[in-house]
């Protein structure tokens, strides 16, 4: 029998008495919950085109690679059920990132002292001769947090079936004399090179409330020794799960090469940390410089550390990482897409959590900011297009957009607004920072503004009683500016009361008055994924309509200001549904 098959009668057996005491602690809750998980799972709100098991609970991407022109996602999955536990690997490879077939988990616990209790996140580096490597958190039989090694059985497999684990494992574990606290040490990231040629690693860690970042490094990636301090660390912002720190261009050309390789150091090369903010569950990052002879980061002038930083999305995306793809020289970035669900309804539809569409990821030639923009490779499911240019949407106005799918759609719009129109904006007052997210909420797609909202009403129903409105409002503020928010307000996505519903929303580095404002949205079922600003800013949203489901959903563009926008382009395309299940 595979090893594979063994551990998972050895799960099977493990988790009904788990289960049995668990049920002693709290039998009615257990009970309930276990009666409500259904034989086979809901299709409802699954995806189309975004990555997801046909069932069970999936959380965070992991170690994602190319490998002999094979991209490799591997994710965190419970085998037995909807909710979070058991975790393995999963494992799916692609030739194209859209289309996916799924092999049996590539890490799975075997090893007594390693990883026992659980596979958790980690991140695949390339070696020298272009062997793959995988360190990933194992818990241990004391459920303690330590760091494994795995590399692959079969290097003549493009698949990468099988690994191997280290026998050294684990490699990096808390002790009495480093004082880590085993609760809060996992993560390890992708390792990078110095022109010392010794390897460097990062750990996700706290110290009370001070967030770290823990260097560790080796010389044959097999024996790690600690750095005396970490790579950086900031106080009040608590746990830091899934680090991700990685080079960027400062002098890019979109479209193409946009990506470096881990290793890069030098001039004209600066650094992104990324850290997962547990309290929280937002992932924020920080543009700065890596001083490799201290191997220190430190972020840029001005830039804000914690949850009042730079996101990459402002609504659900969390655990992400990125990868290097040498077959396209650019930076990927992956994201985990949780349940706006309450656990009871998750575990009722057999399934939770999503992964975003990959997305290509460089530095603003602000140098402040990422940009980030789907994967182009997403737009061959692009089936029929619907097309709009020079439209001017009145003040008051709601048009819909019929020819496409609107439940599975690709819509991109750019805005613009004449300066007569520009003088109606509301102003907004500055003097204590707004709060992006407060105002949409506030300020919802139904509240008549000035200038805006304005937008898409997209998984609309044919009454309006339901739809989730991602839009803009511009404001006036003080000398002469303005400053343009932008919502995705899913208050009304659904008439079920049960799921949340909080709008989220953020400020838009952009200058209505000399730019177009420009908003993609990804409709997929029971996600909105939206870039505004040609992807300065991102916000994804789940929404569970009970009316505006397949074909009944509808897609509209709407103005609830004042003043006049002008739609300087539209298309939306029905998208094709993805094949996940594709035989290799
Ligand atoms: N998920 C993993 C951890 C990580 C967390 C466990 C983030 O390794 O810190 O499933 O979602």
């Amino acid at each position: 029998m595979a090893n594979w098959s063994i551990f998972f009668l050895l799960l099977c057996s493990t988790i009904f008495h788990l289960h049995q005491s668990e049920a002693s602690h709290d039998a009615r809750v257990y009970r309930n919950l276990a009666d409500l998980q259904p034989k086979t799972p809901s299709q409802t709100y699954r995806t189309s085109f975004h990555f997801q098991p046909p069932k069970n609970w999936m959380n965070d991407p992991n170690g994602p690679m190319v490998y002999k022109g094979l991209y490799h996602l591997f994710y965190q999955y419970n085998p037995l059920g909807p909710d979070w536990g058991n975790i393995v690997w999963a494992h799916s490879t692609s030739t194209d990132l859209v289309n996916w077939t799924p092999h049996k988990p590539g890490i799975f616990p075997s090893q007594k002292k390693g990883d026992i209790n659980g596979c958790w996140s980690g991140s695949a580096t390339m070696l020298p001769g272009g062997v793959p490597a995988i360190l990933y958190t194992g818990i241990n039989p004391q459920n303690q947090q330590v760091q494994n090694l795995a590399k692959p059985a079969n290097l003549s497999d493009p698949y990468l079936i099988d690994w191997v684990k280290d026998t050294n494992n684990p490699l990096m574990y808390p002790t009495p004399a480093n004082r880590l606290n085993s609760s809060s040490f996992r993560d390890p990231t992708t390792a990078w090179k110095g022109p010392d040629g010794h390897w460097r690693v990062l750990i996700g860690n706290k110290v009370n409330r001070r967030g770290r970042a823990i260097l560790y490094r080796s010389k044959d990636f097999v024996h790690w020794i600690q750095a005396h301090h970490p790579l950086h660390s900031a106080e009040g912002t608590g746990m830091w799960e899934c680090p991700d720190f990685y080079p960027v261009s400062s002098s890019i050309r979109p479209g193409k090469n946009t990506g470096l390789d881990t290793s890069v150091i030098g001039v004209g090369v600066k650094h992104i940390l990324k850290v997962s903010l547990d309290d929280t569950k937002h992932d924020v990052y920080t543009v700065g410089k890596y001083d490799i002879s201290k191997d220190v980061f430190t972020p840029d002038k001005g830039a804000v550390e914690g949850d009042a930083g730079l996101r990459y999305d402002y609504g659900k995306f969390y655990a992400s990482k990125t990868f290097y793809d040498s077959l396209k020289g650019r930076r990927i970035l992956w994201g985990w897409i949780n349940e706006s669900l309450s656990k009871e309804d998750y575990i009722s539809q057999g399934w939770s959590g999503v992964q975003g569409i990959p997305r290509e990821i460089w530095l603003d030639k602000s140098g402040k900011q990422l940009i980030q923009w789907p994967i182009p490779e997403i737009e061959k499911l692009r089936g029929k297009k619907v097309g709009l240019a020079g439209k001017l949407l009145k003040a008051g106005s709601t048009q819909q957009v019929a020819g496409v799918t609107a439940s599975q759609a690709d819509v991109d719009v750019s805005f613009s607004v004449q300066l007569s129109e520009l003088k109606k904006a509301d102003y907004l007052d500055q003097t204590r920072r707004p709060d992006a997210q407060l105002l949409c909420s506030q300020k919802d797609a139904s509240i008549k503004g000035g200038l805006g909202p304005f937008g898409l009403k997209v998984l609309a129903s044919k009454d309006m009683k339901e739809y989730t409105a991602v839009f803009f409002r511009i404001f006036k503020v003080k000398n002469n500016k303005y400053k343009v928010l932008m919502c995705s307000d899913q208050s009304r996505s659904s008439i079920n009361p049960r799921p949340d519903k909080t709008p989220y929303g953020v400020f838009l580095d952009v200058d209505p008055l000399h730019e177009q404002l420009s908003l993609r949205t990804l409709i997929d079922q029971s996600i909105v994924e939206s870039f505004g600003a040609k992807g300065k800013a991102c916000i994804t949203s789940r929404v569970y309509p009970t009316k505006a489901i397949g074909d009944a959903a509808r897609l509209y563009v709407f103005n609830n200001g004042i003043a006049n926008v002008a739609i300087s382009n539209m298309s939306a395309w029905s998208m094709e549904r993805a094949l996940l299940d594709k035989k290799s």
